[in-house]
């Protein structure tokens, strides 16, 4: 038997080696993990085994089969990568040069990505809400305990209109709204245009476009957090990626955090779409502040919850391989008729 597990691990090493694709490893693995693959059929054998050996045969079957599945999943990660790499770098990902044709229209790249990420929440029980841009202080800033004069101000300057109202700087400025409307339990996403004044670079614009989520319960914890998290980017890439949780603050979340994923134009070497750094900052998050749940009118000895704020355009930069997020305010039809919708 151990003879058979070594010729099959082999057959197996030189078949992996060769996949060129998910779809080959996906056929590799039936070939022999599947109801009638090597693997199996060799299980299935087992009975006919004299006694004396069927522990030592279980044994070799069990490590074979343990190896195989170890490395597809390896082989998937590489493989995934590559095809990444491979969008990234060809004109598969928007190329600047390419012919614009005129006579079809094709959705902004946001949009997109917009509605991959509202279907990935939509499966999971969120609702999805709309919310002015035109907001006022209160919705904005004290409903999120950012009182008057509190510094965490000065990093969201924005637009004023002369009714002393205000263009939203963050989507955070509809929590208050989307807790009062729907009370708790409540999971709702809510994404939105935001207006900032900043200093406009390769990953930082004007206007720009967040996507808030909310879930409040009973017992609601960070490990629920990072679950949605987690599934929300490896949905939207098709593969586990490399992300990194730091500690952040925002007056409106206790604990806060600065979620951060490897930079795919660079994979993490640095380059101007991630300011040198490898990493782009993309969902910070949080345990919502109990002050903020209040003031949401919602009883906070009976419920927890969560927010975080994805940066949409961001992700849209990241998924599509656009190197400079000022493309996507460009109105530059010849780079928008290149995404499919
Ligand atoms: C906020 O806006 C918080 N409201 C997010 C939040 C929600 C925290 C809920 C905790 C709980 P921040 O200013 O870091 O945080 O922006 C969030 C994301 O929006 C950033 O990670 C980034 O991806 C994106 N973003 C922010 N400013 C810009 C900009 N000028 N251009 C493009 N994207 C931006």
């Amino acid at each position: 038997m151990t003879e058979k597990t070594a010729a099959l691990k082999k057959d197996f090493e030189m078949q992996i080696l060769a996949a060129k694709n998910t779809a080959d490893l996906e056929s590799i693995r039936v070939g022999f993990l599947g109801k009638k693959g090597f693997v199996t059929t060799l299980m299935q054998g087992l009975n006919d085994i004299p006694k004396d050996k069927k522990r030592e045969a279980g044994q070799a079957i069990n490590t074979l089969k343990q190896f195989i599945e170890e490395a597809i999943e390896n082989k998937k990660e590489e493989l995934a990568k590559l095809e990444w790499q491979k969008k990234i770098d060809s004109s598969e990902s928007y190329d600047e040069s390419l012919f614009c044709s005129s006579e079809k229209g094709s959705y902004h790249p946001i949009t997109l990505i917009q509605r991959e990420v509202e279907k990935v929440f939509e499966t999971m029980g969120f609702v999805i809400e709309n919310y002015s841009e035109i907001v006022d202080d209160y919705q904005c800033f004290e409903s999120l305990n950012i009182p008057k004069h509190h510094p965490a101000r000065d990093m969201q300057d924005t637009y004023y209109l002369s009714t002393g109202q205000l263009l939203k700087t963050h989507t955070s400025a509809a929590q208050n709204a989307i807790m009062k409307k729907y009370g708790a339990p409540l999971r709702a996403i809510f994404p939105g245009r935001c207006f900032r004044n900043e200093n406009i670079d390769a990953c930082h614009e004007n206007t720009f476009f967040q996507m808030e989520g909310i879930m409040i319960d009973e017992d609601i914890s960070i490990s629920n957090l990072i679950y949605f998290m987690k599934t929300l980017l490896s949905e939207v890439f098709g593969k586990n990626m490399d992300v990194r949780l730091r500690p952040g603050f925002f007056p409106f979340v206790e604990p806060g955090f600065e979620l951060d994923i490897k930079c795919l134009i660079c994979d993490g070497e640095g380059c101007p779409s991630c300011k040198d750094s490898g990493w782009l900052e993309l969902c910070p998050c949080g345990m919502i502040h109990p002050k903020v749940l209040e003031y949401g009118g919602i009883d906070t000895e009976k419920y927890t919850g969560f927010a975080f704020g994805l940066g949409l355009t961001r992700l849209a930069m990241m998924r599509y391989g656009v190197k400079d997020i000022r493309i996507f305010n460009s109105g530059n039809l010849k780079a928008f008729s290149q995404f499919e919708g």
